[in-house]
Order: C-alpha cells, then sequence, then structure tokens
C-alpha cells in the first residue's frame, strides 16, 4: 500500500502495553519501517558489540539507557534511506530529553511528528502480560521486580513527554486492551482522519 504522504508516527505505552506487537502491523500499514530502540539494544548486546557492553547490565535492571547513547542511535536509524518517506518509533522518545533532541532533529529539516499513538492499558494486566511473556521467551528484563520497575520508571520518566504532544496536538489515545486485532483496528480507525493512507 502507497501512502500520500510520509508518516512520522510514535507508539507510546508502558511496558507490556503492545507496542512492539502494535507497531509491526502499523509500520506495514503505512508503509514505513517500525523502529524499536528496545529491539535495537537487544539485538547489539546479542551480537556483543560496544554498545551492546555499554547497554547489557543497564536493560536487564530496567533501567533507562543515557539519553546520549539512545538519541545518536535513532538519528542515525532515521537518518537512513528506508526512514526518508516517514517511520514508526516504538519505544522511544521515552524521556523528556529525547523529547526535545528529536524535535530539533525533526526540525532542523521542516518536519514533525504526525501522531502519538497512546496505548492506554491497566497495570495489572500488562504485569501478567509479561509475566506470560518471561515464561515463552525468557528475557531477562522480565522478572516480577524488574517488570514492576520497569512500570516506576515508565510513569516517572516517560508518562511526562505525553503532556508534551497533547499540547501540540498530536495526541492519539487508544484503548490497549482487547485481543491484539481490536486493537490494531482501534489505532488506524482513530489515525485515519488525521494521517492518511493511499
Ligand atoms: P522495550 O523493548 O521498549 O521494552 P518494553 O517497554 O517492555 O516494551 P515491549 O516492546 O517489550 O513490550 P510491549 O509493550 O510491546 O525496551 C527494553 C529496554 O530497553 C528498556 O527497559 C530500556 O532499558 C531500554 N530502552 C529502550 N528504549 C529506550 C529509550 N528510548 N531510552 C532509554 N532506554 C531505552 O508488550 C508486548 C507484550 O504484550 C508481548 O509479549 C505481547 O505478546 C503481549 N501483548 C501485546 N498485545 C497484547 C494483547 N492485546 N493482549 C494480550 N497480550 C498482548
Amino acid at each position: 500500500m502507497t501512502q500520500t504522504a510520509p508518516a512520522r508516527l510514535l507508539i507510546v505505552g508502558p511496558p507490556g502495553a503492545g507496542k512492539g506487537t502494535q507497531a509491526t502491523g502499523l509500520a506495514e500499514a503505512y508503509g514505513i519501517p517500525a523502529i524499536s530502540t528496545g529491539d535495537i539494544f537487544r539485538e547489539n548486546i546479542k551480537n556483543g558489540t560496544e554498545l551492546g557492553k555499554k547497554v547489557q547490565e543497564i536493560t536487564a535492571a530496567g533501567e533507562l539507557v543515557p539519553d546520549s547513547l539512545t538519541n545518536e542511535l535513532v538519528q542515525d536509524r532515521i537518518g537512513q534511506d528506508d526512514a526518508k518517506g516517514g517511520f514508526l518509533l516504538d519505544g522511544y522518545p521515552r524521556t523528556l530529553g529525547q523529547v526535545e533532541f528529536l524535535t530539533g532533529l525533526l526540525e532542523a529539516e521542516g518536519q514533525a511528528i504526525d501522531a502519538v499513538v497512546q496505548l492506554e492499558v491497566d497495570t495489572d494486566a500488562v504485569v501478567a502480560r509479561l509475566l506470560k511473556r518471561a515464561q515463552e521467551l525468557g528475557r531477562v528484563d522480565d522478572t516480577e521486580e524488574v517488570i514492576r520497575h520497569r512500570q516506576d520508571v515508565y510513569a516517572n520518566e516517560t508518562a511526562p513527554i505525553l503532556g508534551v504532544y497533547e499540547q501540540r496536538g498530536s495526541l492519539v489515545k487508544v484503548d490497549g486492551m482487547g485481543s491484539v486485532e481490536e486493537v490494531a483496528q482501534r489505532i488506524l480507525d482513530a489515525l485515519e482522519a488525521r494521517v492518511p493512507r493511499a
């Protein structure tokens, strides 16, 4: 499916909200790459790169990787050819500092974020989702203690970014409870008028 104009989208929600799951289908619907900072970090850890060594302990503890490292990585990734026609960022920005950086980066190119999808979910339900994933995938940051800590980090560091995008008029709130298909359809419906697809 081709699009009428480049779509630059963000998907935000607490750990376990289903960002990664929804990002794939949404990006496909818009014909843009889904870029997950969490996936990029995990890939680097798996391959034992310099970046991977730097972030291994931080991510395992459920802490945020410093903005300096994350910003540089995103700048490099969205500068690549496949992101010229738009992108969907999953898990970035996660701090007010990252919002400021991304805004400046895009402004320098005369661009802006078209819409920010906020997945709204119930905390107990998402903790249960992540514990289930822990049994299936065994991610090191999916222990109950680290999951609870990641929820706190989200509330303290990431939730404040939503106010910024709300003020800019780009926030789109979507109910993230229900089946994967139901949530996917809600996201597409909510974006339809704001970010047209061809
Ligand atoms: P992420 O990979 O982004 O981890 P996350 O917030 O836990 O999100 P995840 O993608 O795993 O979960 P999702 O909501 O998709 O980041 C990992 C770490 O990397 C961070 O803790 C941090 O250390 C570091 N990091 C990443 N970005 C950073 C940044 N910008 N700045 C600093 N540090 C950064 O949940 C998906 C789960 O729910 C799946 O198991 C799925 O099967 C299930 N699910 C989805 N939809 C469902 C539904 N409708 N019903 C039932 N289950 C569902």
